[in-house]
């Protein structure tokens, strides 16, 4: 479905036509891919590159009494078994993870969790290092396993952490924020108080291309290049240069098409070390690429956050003050992808899209025997988290106060004119229109219709009852500030450099790192709008650390708001340059020469027959430069963002639930966006429904779960669900524009909203089928089998 605002767009150009803001561009890359030349790190093939296998723990907890390669080595093409001993001699046994923690690489000493990385074995092609590994002998000293963070915090809890001098129990850190004596005043004052406990479930990313890299050590230049599946290629090359010691410059790190990241990708992962080693020990390409299962079972997790929320209000439904209270699993190791300052990510945002008087929030981390983790799949560094609490909450105090949930949003927006807006955990929100887009998701999801087809429903003692769920969230994207926000202490800012060619096409190199959201088509379209040039004269070129400037790469939607940013900059520069071109080609003074948008060109004032175009400037610039100039036509730009942006939405969800088996049928899936000026529409449509799907995957099936032994029994695809066509319903998008004030084209991220906002949606529909019987939760994910507990509980199954 698309977006109503008076009907179907056209196809393409509804700009000026160039292919600039605003116009549905189809994208560039995709003749690539879909004629089968994308070109992913298990594509690359090297001359004598060899297979890494890495041997994996398959217990929890284990102490590590012997490690034998020898039955391995005698195969024939088994070229090397390398153990923690052999990454010793070079520093490598153990690697810092971006949250300051230190991870074995391979285990030295104790197993954490399962599936950990033991030993590897190098072999000249896949299966012979498969069948190598099956051959090392590794003997256990089985532990008991600490499986879940409330355990994990028992006094009588194994510690995990042993290895660690400070460490005595499983605790990790406490967090707080807000005013905890100003909130327990509003809640002592308020005439209700709701409070709800409401587990974030563990969840993986599972891109479809799982982590990989082939690690190149050339020994003639003494430099080591390695191709990898990387969300963040320079970050990840300034942290291969501090842990291999090989100085920076002899670091090449190249993502080729990355098939989807959501998150994943952040990190550096122990195979991508072992790899690196293996290439320098033995001199030849290392090419290393997981297995579906070890991706779930071993890589970046998400959420885990086992949340009680709490709202104080007036009787008319006026919030006053907000408590929330987190136990947060973090698995073995400290491991989060996130700014170093922000423990628990970006997760204060939980006052969410309403002005609320008073907050307080405090979290407590625990080591457990699980894979490391702890923000990636779309989630804005934890904002997920937030918007799931307090858009939940907002549901219960509706339900305890009767009053209708849109109702009670609109009674605590932030109102529109009170931005900007500095809310009472701290955060500085941009701009917004909460209202608007509220009642835009409204009129889209006839919901006067659906509240009376509930009520009838309920009346008839029909079999299906009818569920309608609202989520008004806001999200933050954009990291920077460089002084607020750094990964491993670089700031987080983004970069663009532009080179205009003598024959008026353009490169256009940038810091960030596609992995499907489609940059060569919207970075060449900012390019577009602000030179005058068509869209297919520009090329985008990221991810390789050789030729782009230093990026912090994608992820926290901040390719937009940072790197897009950068790019109109530099663009900005190059006009500026472009003018006295002008001046000089026109014979005019360069005061006299003027921009105009929608012809893209220059013209002399007062005289618009005398204009110019960039491609006649870009030969100006190289054939006949001013004096005054030099030659050439390029700009770079390093952009550090002042603020993050505040995009929003509010989603409307109708479900249908059945009360014989506890399936729920979505009705209707309403989702209204603001991310401000929009690059193209298509493009945003599109990360909206992929976001939209991975929120119905969270709230109805993905559960990464373990058993007690600390058996990761949701690892694989067979058990790790993940929507299907079959399950997405189709989704109504519109949109509102709040442009972003002080971003260079106005525009907010956009990539997470759908991920972040929609969970809670989800789960107040189905919550809300049932709460005239008094069901104020279901926890995800709602597999039929949960909706149907909770149905038998409120006596409303058949
Ligand atoms: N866009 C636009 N106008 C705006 C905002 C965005 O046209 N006002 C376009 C952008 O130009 C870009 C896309 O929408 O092409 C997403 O932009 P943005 O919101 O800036 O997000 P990023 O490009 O930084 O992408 C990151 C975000 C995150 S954090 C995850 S996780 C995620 C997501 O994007 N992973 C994805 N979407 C994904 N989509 C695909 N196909 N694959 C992934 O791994
Ligand atoms: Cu948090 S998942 Mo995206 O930011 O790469």
């Amino acid at each position: 479905q698309h977006d109503d605002d008076g009907g179907p767009q056209p196809e393409k150009h509804c700009g000026h036509g160039r292919g600039g803001m605003g116009e549905e561009v189809t994208r560039k890359e995709d003749k690539r891919f879909i004629t089968g030349r994308g070109n992913y790190v298990d594509d690359i093939k090297k001359p004598r590159m060899l297979h890494c296998e890495i041997v994996r723990s398959p217990h929890a907890h284990a102490r590590i009494e012997d490690i034998d390669g020898s039955r391995a080595m005698a195969l024939d093409d088994v070229v090397a078994v390398l153990t923690a001993d052999d990454l010793l001699e070079h520093g490598l046994a153990t690697m810092p993870t971006l949250m300051d923690d230190t991870q074995d690489v391979l285990v030295n000493d104790k197993v954490k969790f399962q599936s950990q990385e033991v030993a590897a074995v190098i072999a000249t092609d896949r299966y012979a290092a498969k069948d190598g590994a099956e051959k090392v002998e590794v003997e256990y000293d089985v532990l008991d396993p600490v499986i879940g963070a409330e355990e994990a915090l028992e006094d009588d809890a194994p510690v995990i952490r042993e290895e660690l001098d400070d460490q005595d129990d499983n605790h990790i850190f406490d967090w707080e924020t807000g005013d905890a004596e100003a909130t327990d005043a509003v809640f002592d004052a308020a005439d209700v108080t709701v409070e709800e406990q409401m587990e974030y479930q563990r969840l993986h990313p599972a891109p479809i291309e799982t982590c990989g890299c082939v690690a190149d050590w050339d020994p003639g230049d003494d430099k080591m290049t390695v191709h990898m599946t990387s969300q963040a290629p320079h970050a990840h090359r300034t942290l291969f240069s501090q842990v291999s010691g090989i100085p920076e410059h002899k670091v090449r790190i190249v993502s080729p098409d990355v098939g989807g990241g959501f998150g994943n990708k952040v990190p550096i992962y122990p195979g991508y070390v072992v790899a690196a080693a293996a290439s320098y020990v033995l001199e030849r390409p290392v090419k290393w690429v997981e297995e579906r299962s070890e991706n779930i079972q071993t890589t970046g997790f998400a959420r885990d956050y086992d949340m009680t929320g709490e709202l104080a209000a007036t009787e008319n439904g006026e919030i006053k003050g907000v408590k929330v209270d987190v136990l947060a699993d973090h698995g073995a190791y400290n491991a989060a992808a996130q700014p170093s300052k922000f423990p628990a990510g970006f997760f204060n945002i939980f006052t969410g899209s309403y002005d609320i008087e008073a907050a307080h929030g405090s979290l407590t981390a625990a080591y457990t025997n699980t894979a490391p983790g702890g923000v990636a799949y779309r989630c804005s560094f934890r904002v997920t988290e937030a918007v799931y609490l307090i858009e939940r909450m907002v549901k219960v105090l509706a339900d305890e106060l009767d009053l209708d949930p849109a109702e009670i949003r609109r009674r605590n927006f932030i109102p529109s004119d009170a931005f900007p807006y500095e809310s009472a955990t701290g955060w500085n929100y941009d701009s917004g229109d909460y209202e608007k887009a509220l009642d835009k998701a409204l009129e889209m999801a006839d919901y006067d219709h659906y509240r009376e087809e509930q009520q009838r429903r309920i009346e008839e003692d029909a079999d299906k009852l009818i569920g309608i769920g609202i989520s008004s969230f806001t999200e933050v994207v954009g990291a920077g500030p460089g002084k607020q926000c750094d990964i491993a202490g670089i700031e987080m800012f983004d970069s663009a450099d532009l080179r205009v060619n003598p024959t008026g096409n353009a490169v256009l190199r940038v810091g960030v790192q596609t992995q499907g959201q489609g940059h060569e088509t919207t970075f060449a379209q900012i390019i577009a709008e602000e030179l005058g040039m068509d869209v297919d004269n520009i090329v985008v070129e990221h991810g390789d650390t050789d030729t782009e400037p230093y990026g912090l790469g994608t992820y926290g939607s901040r390719s937009t708001p940072v790197a897009g940013a950068a790019a109109a900059v530099a663009a900005r520069k190059v006009r500026d340059k472009a003018k006295s071109i002008a001046a000089n080609e026109l014979e005019a003074a360069e005061e006299d020469i003027e921009w105009d948008r929608e012809s893209g060109e220059f013209h002399v004032a007062g005289a618009p027959e005398r204009s110019i175009t960039i491609t006649e400037i870009a030969a100006g610039a190289y054939m006949n430069h001013p004096g005054s100039e030099e030659p050439g036509l390029e700009a770079t730009n390093y952009y550090d963002p002042p603020e993050m942006t505040y995009p929003f939405g509010s989603y409307i969800v109708i479900v249908e639930v059945d009360r014989e088996t506890g399936e729920v049928d979505f009705e209707k899936f309403v989702a209204v966006d603001d991310c401000g000026n929009r690059i193209n529409p298509m493009i945003i449509e599109g990360q909206i429904h992929g976001g939209l799907a991975q929120g119905i995957g969270t709230a109805m099936m993905e559960h990464v779960t373990y058993d007690d032994n600390g058996n990761v029994t949701g690892g694989d695809f067979m058990n790790y669900l993940l929507p299907t066509a079959k399950e997405i319903p189709n989704f109504d998008t519109g949109h509102t524009v709040t442009p972003s004030p002080h971003h260079p084209i106005g525009a907010k991220g956009v990539g997470e909203s759908p991920t972040v906002g929609s969970p809670p949606a989800i789960v107040n529909a189905v919550v809300d089928a049932m709460s005239h019987s008094g069901v104020s939760h279901v926890e995800m994910p709602m597999t039929p089998d949960a909706v149907w507990e909770a149905l038998d509980e409120a006596e409303l199954t058949l």
